[in-house]
C-alpha cells in the first residue's frame, strides 16, 4: 500500500484559504467539506489534516502529521510555551499571511517606547513571545494573558498596553492604539520535524516543495513585452527588475525592436511610466502561471 504524506492545515481562519489555494496551484485535487478532520487528495498520496492552527506545531512534532502549514508566530509561541522542546522547524517560507507582533499603547497611557513598560501590565495572547522579549530586554512588566479581543484591554482598564498581531493596522487605529515596537515579523511557513521520512514520502515532499517554490516564484514574476527604439534597449533593460538577458527581435522596416523579458520582481506603474519616457510603446505586462527552473 502506498504511504500517504500527511499535511496539517488550518481548518478555518485567516491561513486556511491561502493554504488551500497554494496546494491547489501545486496541482493537488481535493475538496474541503464541513466537519471532516481529514481530506483526501484525489490525485496524489496525500491527506490533509484539518485542525486549529495552534495544534499544528505539536501535531507535526508528535508524528500526527508529517508536515504542516502555520503562521511563524504560532510556531515560535508554541516552541516557547512547550514543556519539552518541540520538534518542529521551518523548512520553507511561504510568503502569505504576513503580519507583525507589535507592542501598542493608547495615546493617553503616555507609553511610546518599550523602555517605559517597567512595572506596567501588557495584555496578550502571546505570553511566550512577549515573556522572552521582556526577559531579553531586562524589563519587569506583568503579562496579562487573554484568549482574544486583546485590543480592548486598555479601554476596559486591565492593561496599559497590548502585544498583538497587526496587519493593516485598522484594528489598532479603531481602538485608539499606536504600535511602538515590533517584536516578531511573521508569515506562513512550512514546518517539519527532525524525523526521517520514508524514501517514498521524502520524494513526494521534495516534489511538493519544488512545486511550491515554482508557485511562489511565478507569483512574483512577470513577462514583459514592448516595442522600443534600438538605441534605448540598454537603458530600458536597466529599468526591468531582475531581467539580465531580454529577447530582442528587430521589427521589419523600422528602427524599432520588440523586447521580451522575464522580470523576477513585480513591475509597478512607475516603471511603466519610466519605460514610456524612454520611448517604449505597446507595453504589455503578463502574469506567469507556472515556472520550474
Ligand atoms: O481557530 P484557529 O485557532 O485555527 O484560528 P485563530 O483564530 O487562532 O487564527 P486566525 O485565523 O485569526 O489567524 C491565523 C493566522 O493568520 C495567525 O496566526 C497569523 O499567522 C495570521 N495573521 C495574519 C493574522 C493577521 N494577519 C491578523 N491581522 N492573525 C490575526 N490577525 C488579527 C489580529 O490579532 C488583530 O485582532 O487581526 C487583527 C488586526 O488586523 P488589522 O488588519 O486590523 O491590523
Ligand atoms: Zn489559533
Amino acid at each position: 500500500m502506498t504511504e500517504r504524506l500527511r499535511i496539517a492545515l488550518q481548518k478555518k481562519g485567516r491561513l486556511a484559504d491561502d493554504s488551500f489555494a497554494l496546494l491547489k496551484k501545486c496541482g493537488l485535487r481535493f475538496a474541503i467539506r464541513g466537519g471532516g478532520l481529514l481530506a483526501r487528495v484525489k490525485n496524489m498520496p496525500i491527506d490533509l489534516l484539518l485542525v486549529r492552527d495552534d495544534d499544528i506545531p505539536s501535531f507535526v512534532a508528535n508524528d500526527a502529521s508529517d508536515i504542516g502549514i502555520v503562521g511563524e508566530n504560532v510556531l515560535v509561541e508554541e516552541q516557547l510555551v512547550a514543556k519539552d522542546k518541540l520538534d518542529a522547524e521551518i523548512t520553507m517560507r511561504l510568503g502569505f499571511s504576513r503580519c507583525k507582533l507589535c507592542l501598542a499603547a493608547s495615546d493617553v497611557s503616555g507609553i511610546t517606547a518599550s523602555s517605559q513598560l517597567e512595572g506596567t501590565r501588557i495584555a496578550t495572547t502571546y505570553p511566550g513571545v512577549l515573556g522572552k522579549f521582556l526577559k531579553d530586554q531586562g524589563i519587569k512588566a506583568k503579562s496579562v494573558e487573554m484568549k482574544g479581543a486583546v485590543e480592548l484591554a486598555p479601554s476596559i482598564g486591565i492593561a496599559e498596553s497590548i502585544c498583538d498581531l497587526v496587519s493593516s493596522g485598522a484594528t489598532l487605529e479603531a481602538n485608539g492604539l499606536t504600535a511602538f515596537e515590533t517584536i516578531l515579523e511573521s508569515e506562513a511557513v512550512l514546518i517539519q520535524s527532525g524525523r526521517t521520512l520514508s524514501p517514498e514520502k521524502q520524494a513526494l515532499l521534495a516534489k511538493l516543495m519544488r512545486r511550491i517554490d515554482g508557485v511562489i516564484k511565478s507569483s512574483e514574476t512577470k513577462y514583459i513585452m514592448l516595442n522600443a527604439p534600438k538605441d534605448k534597449v540598454a537603458a530600458i533593460t536597466e529599468l526591468l527588475p531582475g531581467s539580465d538577458a531580454p529577447t530582442i527581435i528587430p521589427l521589419a522596416g523600422s528602427d524599432l525592436v520588440a523586447l521580451q523579458a522575464v522580470c523576477t520582481e513585480n513591475i509597478f506603474w512607475e516603471t511603466l511610466e519610466d519605460l514610456k519616457a524612454l520611448g517604449a510603446r505597446a507595453i504589455l505586462v503578463l502574469p506567469i502561471e507556472k515556472m520550474m527552473s
